[in-house]
């Protein structure tokens, strides 16, 4: 176990690897994809007398840390230092916002060690067996006021606990007085914004004694219980040492068997209960602000460690409806009296933080942190906070990554397929980020499964199925076929729709490097249509894989015809776009006609010749939109060709030119054309068919594709 640097005496409760002899800036704690908490020095630079380099944050060692850079040694300071540039910026962003409530508090490490094994009540690993340990980290805090008030109002105090245990985090977000001032969380921003200091004036700070308060309470009665609580000494406590801890709402317990029961959970301090009385809170306030945080502190610091009790009040669903309450209601208690509250456990805070903001500060508590054999329950205003906090963590630490700052980064181990966002500090390997994938039958890292009997498993209040109140993950057999409409799809596409379909999956496929998968996406078409299946598999080269399992067999669906663009295909000008080449000697006349139908339908012409400024041609000259070899045909929906027999010759020989037409041929579309350049077309090789034709035929032929030539063009096998 390396040196233990912080005065607190040394106690191993596994949280406190420090490596020895790292300076100032001991250690900087990552997460290995794996979730082992793995320490680092991040800059171990001693001296040969002992001491560290002062460096900046990507590891330079500073010579001077008194004076800035300057022209000369009265001129100005020169944007060149980055050394001050990166302390100033480094120290303007030190803050985050603090907590909306609870800003101020006061964190320890600890131990909870089980006293009780409960398995019967439930299988939460840490309840299992007598002297099973967790660690855990506490935050005490008050409510109202900001993160630099008074440690003694008269307020609630938060008692958080999160119990970093070996099936993941469990968080105990409670409070020292066991009922709650609201019933449901929507009205919780009210409670709060009247609590705190008032909107318009910017007090009092801390304090519940003042106009907007006392004016939501007297409208709210169901506050009342907890405002009795609050006007009781249980609101100005002597020491957060001798506090009270409540997880105030219902939870549940649940065992191996799926069993669940009611539990309310308590913190007995082992010092007991002690508050002062007002005047001594009023006073403690002025003479030591700090007066709990200290008392903390220095308790744990001299090896006084406080400790609690964990106490469980169980009971199940038949003694709650008989209650004259609802369990379920956050404003009730129950009498220890009716349910007695039996010890479970105990919790020492043995180890004060190393650094208040890494650790107090950042600490990210969120009732959803909970492991298998703990659960909810329906309590309005449990199921508010479920949401919340999560939000609240995003804007409070900026990043969704806050769950790998090592004060929230579970201690066992953690993985999945959450990947990036702001200020990652994982490097996972490989390609899987994704589930399902078959990888690891390639050799390949497949990464972690759900795993259906140690997962986390939502305890079924309502187990009969019908049950609209049962709250379940399952996917309703209403959504098994998946197979029949992806092949009414396939079916009610063109036979040429349906030759790019299998074309398309084919090329996709042969970029496939992994056999299995080419073959498992075969199995999967062969439940849609053999016909595609096999094409596919033959384009591959593969052989026909067994049919992939249906959930449900697929049926034959109504062909529908609105799936088909080729069906439904428009043949208009209105918004295509026309090439229409021309050269030297080609005739104005007829080029303009073209160009006012096309525009006179709602389409563009383009004009393309082999040079684009001003262009001597039958009627004056011409100026073209674009170069030959700059605008190839797959730029428009259709072209008409206007050349002098001489110029569509030479343009015989040109690659451009040739392809121009090949292209427009290929794929289908419209080629109107003069006399003069069935010489190119002859070089291309185009043959006349519907949609090839002469000039005067344009207007009736239109844009449409020519599904028809496509044979001729490309085998669809
Ligand atoms: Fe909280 N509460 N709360 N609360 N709460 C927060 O979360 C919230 C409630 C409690 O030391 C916030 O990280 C809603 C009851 C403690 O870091 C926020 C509702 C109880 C702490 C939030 C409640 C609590 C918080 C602010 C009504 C006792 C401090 C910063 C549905 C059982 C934890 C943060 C720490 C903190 C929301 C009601 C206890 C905004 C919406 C009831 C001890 O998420």
């Amino acid at each position: 176990m390396p040196k233990d640097t912080s005065p607190t005496p040394s106690v191993d409760n596994g949280l406190h690897d420090h490596p020895p002899g790292a300076g100032h800036v001991k250690t900087k704690d990552t997460v290995a994809p794996g979730g082992e908490l793995q320490q680092t020095i991040a800059h171990d630079g001693d001296h040969s007398d002992g001491v560290a380099h002062l460096t900046d944050n990507f590891g330079h060692r500073i010579s001077d840390n008194e004076n800035s850079l300057k022209a000369g040694k009265r001129g100005p300071t020169l944007l060149e230092d980055f050394i001050l540039r990166e302390k100033i910026f480094h120290f303007d962003h030190e803050r985050i916002p603090e907590r909306i409530v609870h800003a101020r508090g006061s964190g320890a490490h600890g131990v909870f060690e089980c006293t009780k094994a409960i398995p019967e009540l439930t299988k939460a690993s840490i309840f299992q067996k007598v002297g099973a340990t967790c660690p855990v980290f506490t935050r005490l805090s008050t409510v109202t006021g900001g993160a630099g008030s008074v440690d003694t109002p008269r307020d609630v105090r938060g008692f958080a606990v999160k119990f970093y245990t070996d099936s993941g985090n469990w968080d105990l977000v409670g409070n020292n007085i066991p009922v709650f001032f609201i019933q449901d969380a929507i009205k919780f921003p009210d409670l709060v914004h009247s609590v705190k200091m008032e909107a318009d004036r910017g007090y009092p700070q801390a304090a519940t004694a003042h106009d907007t308060f006392w004016d939501f309470v007297s409208l709210m009665p169901e506050s009342l219980h907890t405002v009795m609580w609050a006007m009781s000494d249980r609101g100005i406590p002597r020491s957060l040492r001798m506090i009270e801890g409540f997880g105030v709402h219902t939870f549940r317990l649940v065992n191996e068997k799926g069993e669940g029961k009611f539990v309310k959970f308590h913190w007995k301090p082992v010092l007991g209960i002690e508050s002062t009385t007002w005047d001594e809170a009023v006073k403690i306030a002025g003479a030591n602000p700090d007066f709990h945080r200290q008392d903390l502190f220095e308790a744990i610091s001299q090896g006084d460690f406080p400790a609690w009790d964990l106490g469980i009040q169980v009971f199940d669903e038949a003694w709650a409806a008989k209650q004259p309450y609802d369990v379920l209601d956050a404003t009730k208690l129950i009498p220890e009296e009716d349910i007695p509250v039996e010890i479970i456990g105990r919790m020492t805070l043995n180890r004060n933080v190393d650094n208040f903001f890494a650790e107090t500060e950042q600490v990210a508590f969120m009732p959803t942190n909970i492991i298998p054999g703990i659960d909810f329950s329906n309590d309005p205003l449990l199921q508010g906070r479920l949401f919340s906090y999560l939000d609240t963590q995003k804007s409070r630490l900026g990043t969704t990554n806050f769950h790998q700052i090592p004060i929230n980064a579970a201690k066992c181990p953690f993985s999945n397929f959450q990947r990036d966002g702001m200020m990652q500090t994982l490097v996972p390997v490989g390609r899987a980020n994704y589930e399902p994938n078959s990888l690891a039958e390639a050799g390949e890292t497949g990464g972690p499964r759900a795993c259906p009997t140690t997962g986390f498993r939502t305890f079924e209040e309502n187990a009969e199925d019908n049950d609209p109140t049962r709250k379940v993950r399952i996917r309703s057999e209403t959504f098994a076929d998946h197979y029949s409409q992806p092949r009414m799809y396939y079916r009610s596409l063109t036979e040429s729709e349906q030759a790019h379909t299998a074309s398309s999956i084919v090329f996709e496929l042969s970029k496939v490097q992994i056999p299995h998968v080419r073959e498992r996406v075969v199995a999967q078409l062969r439940n849609v249509d053999e016909s595609l299946a096999k094409r596919v598999a033959t384009g591959l080269a593969i052989e026909l894989p067994e049919k992939a399992k249906a959930a449900k067999e697929p049926v034959d669906l109504r062909i529908s015809d609105a799936l088909s663009i080729q069906k439904q295909a428009k043949n208009t000008l209105k918004g295509r776009q026309i090439g229409i080449l021309f050269a030297e000697g080609s005739d104005l006349a007829e080029i303009k006609k073209f160009e006012d139908l096309i525009e006179g339908k709602g389409g563009t012409a383009v004009l393309v010749a082999p040079k684009v400024g001003g262009i001597p041609i039958k009627g004056g000259t011409l100026e073209a939109d674009g170069l030959l070899a700059g605008s190839p045909s797959v730029l428009f929906d259709g072209i008409i060709s206007i050349l002098m027999p001489d110029q569509a010759k030479k343009l015989s020989h040109d690659s451009a030119a040739v392809q121009w037409f090949m292209d427009a041929y290929t794929h289908c579309k419209t080629i109107a054309h003069c006399k003069g350049t069935q010489v190119i077309l002859d070089r291309a090789g185009i043959e006349k068919d519907d949609g090839v034709v002469p000039l005067d035929e344009f207007e009736k032929v239109g844009v449409k594709r020519h599904w028809a030539r496509e044979p001729k063009v490309r085998d669809l096998a």
